[in-house]
């Protein structure tokens, strides 16, 4: 696996936008300091995905920010991004890492204890945990609460993102708890000013964050 700095990850939404103001966006996000980038399509054709996922990558790579691909590793292997992501429904851990190879990022989705050990078990590199507050974002997700989040934290070695709803006035909410870092989509990708929002939240991740 190759290494990765999880404190501020900046998983896009490019839904309302037409593809030149997503993709300023997401490069205003990584100017402002996202430290990992994930590429989040539930509409798209598998080719307008691929297309859309080597912009970004060319983007992602100036900025020397990893690209993790949500859900679908063919569109992963296909442009060659630093890993993939997969939910609750998606893909197993297991045969993600098995197509993936042992070079690339699998991050996976917990919403308790048991698929945090059973998705660390099965080789993922990275846990997101949430939503720790309700979101405004596409999903299907329950409410996590911060006891879950902490209890997962200390029942696996790798990193543990917090997500849902995060933004920089809440997210005091996990001081305390051992979290590597924070996974967010509107609070930057909707943000009136992306790049400040994202250099306010790396500042705040890096205070609150164990990496
Ligand atoms: N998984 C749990 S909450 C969520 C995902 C993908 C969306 C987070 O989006 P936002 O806008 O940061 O609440
Ligand atoms: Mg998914």
């Amino acid at each position: 696996m190759r290494n990765f700095d999880p404190r501020l990850y900046f998983i896009t939404d490019s839904t309302p936008y037409e593809e030149e103001e997503f993709l300023r966006r997401v490069e205003q996000g990584l100017k402002g300091g996202a430290t990992l980038l994930q590429l989040r399509e539930k509409d798209k054709s598998t080719l307008e995905y691929i297309e859309l996922a080597e912009k970004v990558h060319e983007l992602a790579k100036r900025y020397d920010v990893p690209l993790i691909i949500d859900d679908r590793v063919d569109v992963a292997l296909a442009i060659d991004a630093e890993g993939v992501h997969v939910g609750t429904s998606d893909m197993p851990v297991a045969a993600a890492r098995r197509l993936m190879g042992a070079d690339k990022i699998v991050g996976a989705t917990a919403k308790t204890v048991e698929r945090a050990r059973e998705a660390y078990d099965s080789g993922a590199d990275y846990l997101g945990v949430g939503a720790i507050y309700p979101t405004t974002t596409k999903v299907k997700t329950i409410l996590t609460s911060t006891d879950t989040l902490l209890d997962i934290c200390r029942a696996v070695p790798i990193p543990v993102n917090a997500i849902g709803g995060l933004n920089r006035d809440n997210i005091d909410i996990l001081k305390g708890i051992p979290v590597a870092g924070i996974c967010v989509v509107s609070a930057i990708m909707k943000a009136a000013d992306p790049m400040r929002a994202a250099a306010e939240l790396a500042a705040r991740a890096a205070e609150l964050c164990i990496c």
